[in-house]
């Protein structure tokens, strides 16, 4: 081919880069992770021209910087973009997107490919990527190569802007888009040089791209089932910023009625007035507690809770309404009891409820509260003054978290410790977890994508074999607001030992538990974290407090012992 000729093609190729990054930016997107390839070059510059509008991170690891896109959108409130290579580099946004898709995350994962005359003929890093998300993926999009032959700017812009409108809602998730790309992928240097890009208009805002998901119409049945109560619970799930949060503690309040709140909820911070049932987790294992307990009336909002005990009351219970108030339309009834479910924006919808004039009976608010108690007073008993262990450090962790600070759970030791402990946390503190699919994987780079998202301060509590499944997102905390990493190192799969299995010996602890024997010091040299091992609790919260961890990210480590963890574990819940 001639060098005009190719030139001509390879400008093609920037151009529809140049109008899919222009058309996300327009759609609201503003910030774009990059992984690096080849294939992809004319997306990638087209975004690093992009960045009077456009905020880029980059990262090697596909996984990873997916995870990291996820963190990201879930603490800004905004849909990210990704941009991989061709071949397994598409194939490793999965994870993420498995995890985006059940936490309702919006992603926009944009992959390079090859043209189609390479599909199907063994040919170098060629493989098949059509669809390969799909499962978990609310849209899909083939682009084929870069032509002439159609209006470029209309058929890629509104591609790439119908792509983002899907991944913003009604039902937010992951899209994928994938661009063939002919070779060569980009023009010489001497035609790159004088382009450069027109300014764009004003981006419109994420709240006026998620207008279009206004609050559910609340039937008027709903609204009598809800009002009819004698013995009303509410049970909120994860939600998703201070938006939600605000409507739903106008609600309960307005309700009145006992209140089971998610560890990821943010609802765990308010006062007496709101009836926060403090420990739902150590209280429902216990079956003879809950006669007293049992609800007619159920009202549950946002995602889901950690504490799989909640279910059990419920799934044991005949209600008498059982009603969902979710923002998007999917399935979200494990104990197929829902008798009504209000799609629409969360805090809209809670207003309707709000307006209800219900009353919550006296002896019903002082039996959840008095349980409450009691299990407050043993949770007290158990763990005392106590010792370094995982539920002290947890303790203590939670009550000393910096206001400044936002705090990520890894599944699945610390997600259930801090749930169960029920610490009241400021409500400038946002808690956040992986709870679509509780993977142990990305839990790093989730965590750190969540501080860029929300330009805070963050502290992750990890497990040790979390961490060393996401060594390499270390990498990550150079560039975010600083995380400080705290492990606990119990030396494998600590929550296996709260598993029939763990009777299994020899099978158990090499198949299981799978004892590593390493601790993460060398790690935090080899990414320039600062490092501290500490021994002891006071250590712990002096670690945790010093001025260092609002400008550093840092790693402190607590060693642990799995079985003693377990053993504790078993004293509260007997
Ligand atoms: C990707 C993935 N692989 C495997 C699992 C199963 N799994 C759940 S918890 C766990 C062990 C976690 O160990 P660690 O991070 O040390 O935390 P601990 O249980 O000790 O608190 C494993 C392997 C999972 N949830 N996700």
């Amino acid at each position: 081919m001639k060098t005009t000729e190719s030139n001509h093609s390879a400008l093609r190729n920037l151009q529809w880069a140049e109008h899919a990054i222009d058309a996300l930016v327009l759609a609201g997107v503003r910030h774009c992770v990059i992984c690096p390839g080849a294939r992809s070059s004319a997306l990638v510059l087209a975004a690093y021209a992009r960045q009077d509008a456009l905020t880029l991170s980059v990262h090697y690891d596909e996984r990873g910087a997916t995870f990291f896109a996820m963190g990201l959108a879930t603490g800004s409130g905004r849909p990210v973009a990704v941009v991989t290579t061709s071949g397994s580099a598409v194939a490793n946004t999965l994870p993420a997107v498995v995890e985006a898709s059940l936490s309702h995350v919006p992603l926009i994962i944009i992959s390079a490919d090859r043209p189609p005359e390479l599909r199907d003929t063994s040919a170098n890093q060629a493989i098949d990527q059509t669809q390969i998300l799909s499962p978990h993926t609310r849209w899909f999009f083939d682009f084929p190569c870069p032509t002439d032959d159609v209006n470029a700017v209309r058929f890629v812009g509104s591609t790439v802007q119908h792509a983002v409108a899907r991944a913003t809602g009604p039902d937010a998730g992951p899209v994928h888009l994938n661009f063939m790309f002919r070779e060569p992928l980009v023009p010489s240097a001497e035609a790159l040089e004088p382009r450069t890009r027109p300014a764009l208009g004003p981006p419109p805002t994420a709240a006026e791209a998620l207008a279009a998901c206004p609050g559910a119409v609340v039937l008027p049945n709903t609204l009598a089932a809800v009002a009819a109560a004698r013995r009303g619970l509410v049970v909120v799930g994860a939600l998703k910023g201070d938006v939600e949060r605000d409507a739903v503690v106008s609600l309960v309040k307005a309700l009145g009625w006992p209140v089971l709140a998610d560890v990821a909820s943010g609802m765990t911070c308010e006062g007496a007035e709101l009836r926060v049932v403090r420990h739902p987790d150590l209280l429902l294992r216990n079956a003879a507690s809950c006669d007293t307990l049992r609800p007619d009336v159920v009202l549950y909002v946002g995602g889901p809770v950690v504490s799989k005990h909640v279910f059990g009351l419920l799934a044991d219970t005949a209600l008498d309404a059982f009603v969902r108030i979710q923002s998007h339309p999917r399935r979200s009834d494990p104990t197929q009891q829902a008798t009504h479910v209000c799609v629409g924006a969360i805090a809209e919808t809670c207003k309707s409820f709000s307006e209800l004039n219900v009353k919550a009976s006296a002896s019903w608010c002082a039996a959840w509260a008095e349980a409450d108690r009691v299990v407050a007073a043993h949770v007290g008993a158990v763990l005392g003054t106590a010792e370094l262990n995982e539920f002290s450090v947890g303790r203590a962790l939670m009550q000393s978290l910096p206001v400044s600070h936002d705090l990520f759970l890894s599944n699945s030791m610390p997600v259930r410790i801090a749930d169960m402990l029920g610490v009241p946390l400021d409500a400038r503190i946002h808690v956040a977890a992986n709870r679509g699919a509780s993977g142990i994987d990305g839990i790093v780079a989730t965590a750190a994508g969540f501080a860029h998202g929300r330009q805070r301060p963050n502290v992750l509590w990890i497990g040790d074999q979390a961490l060393l499944h996401d060594l390499n997102s270390l990498i990550l905390l150079r560039d975010t607001p600083p995380t400080t990493v705290v492990v606990i190192n119990n030396n494998g799969g600590g929550i296996f030992e709260l598993l029939p299995i763990a009777h299994a010996g020899d099978a158990f602890e090499r198949c299981f538990a799978a004892p590593h024997g390493r601790t993460f010091e060398h790690a935090a040299k080899m990414f320039e974290l600062g490092y501290e091992q500490v021994d002891s609790l006071e250590a712990f919260t002096a670690a945790l407090k010093k001025p260092i961890r609002e400008t550093e990210s840092g790693l402190i480590e607590v060693c642990t012992d799995r079985k003693e963890t377990a053993s504790i574990m078993r004293a509260l819940t007997e």
